[in-house]
């Protein structure tokens, strides 16, 4: 209930950034919902964007607000991406992909001039512990999860409660590596970087210029 009071009015607050003529990342994600139905009512009321949507879910949930959307490769660049995340540390390194949708998120925060996460207060602390989503080719996925069980990660390929694959927009796989805390974001993603099959991990290091937290009393806005 206060959580998602908190990610309805973190969309407020990050929505006030977006100005006329803005080529905008469109994350995804529930946070990210409420970001989009604001977007909408903006450009309902005149704000001249083009956003790049970074998941199927948020290119029909733009698209059926009016929003205009253009591909990655069809813009020169991005101005600003907004997107949530799933957990953020006290160095500002996050998890996301809880959603399956990290890698198109990162693809298009690494093409963006400035990046905007937007929180509820629940998501920040002071070391990781979220598991860390990998998408991996589905050929070979299972071994590639013997290989991590092996190297003493927990990982597990993600199904959906009927036992069927998670499958990505780009129809991969995603496996989960719960670790009780990951107090070296950067050693583990050089780890993972070495794998084979592995295309993109959820820790996006250094990635990150804004973070606006909501709490209980207002956003609280750290410039990174
Ligand atoms: O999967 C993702 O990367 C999403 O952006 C996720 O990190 C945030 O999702 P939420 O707003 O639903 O918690």
């Amino acid at each position: 209930e206060t959580i998602q009071k908190q990610k309805a009015e973190v969309a407020q607050a990050a929505v006030k950034y977006i100005q006329n003529d803005m080529v905008i990342g469109i994350g995804s994600g529930s946070t990210m919902w409420y970001l989009i139905e604001e977007l909408g009512k903006r450009v309902q009321a005149g704000l001249r964007i083009t956003g790049v949507p970074t998941s199927i879910a948020t290119k029909a949930h733009a698209e059926k607000l009016h929003i205009p959307l253009k591909t990655l490769d069809e813009i020169d660049q991005i101005d600003l991406t907004i997107d949530g995340a799933d957990q953020i540390d006290d160095h500002y390194q996050g998890i996301k992909g809880g959603g399956a949708s990290h890698l198109m998120e990162k693809i298009v925060a690494t093409n963006s001039k400035r990046n905007m996460w937007i929180v509820d207060e629940s998501k920040l602390v002071p070391t990781l512990t979220y598991p860390v989503p990998l998408e991996v080719i589905p050929y070979g996925s299972r071994q590639l999860e013997k290989r991590l069980q092996a190297l003493g990660l927990h990982a597990k390929i993600r199904k959906t409660t009927d036992q069927q694959f998670v499958t990505t927009d780009s129809a991969n796989y995603i496996i989960d590596l719960s670790i009780t805390a990951v107090p070296n974001p950067a050693a583990l993603a050089d780890q993972l970087n070495q794998l084979v099959g592995i295309v993109e991990h959820g820790l996006f290091l250094d990635m990150v210029n804004t973070i606006i937290v909501q709490h209980e009393d207002g956003p609280q806005i750290i410039n990174v």
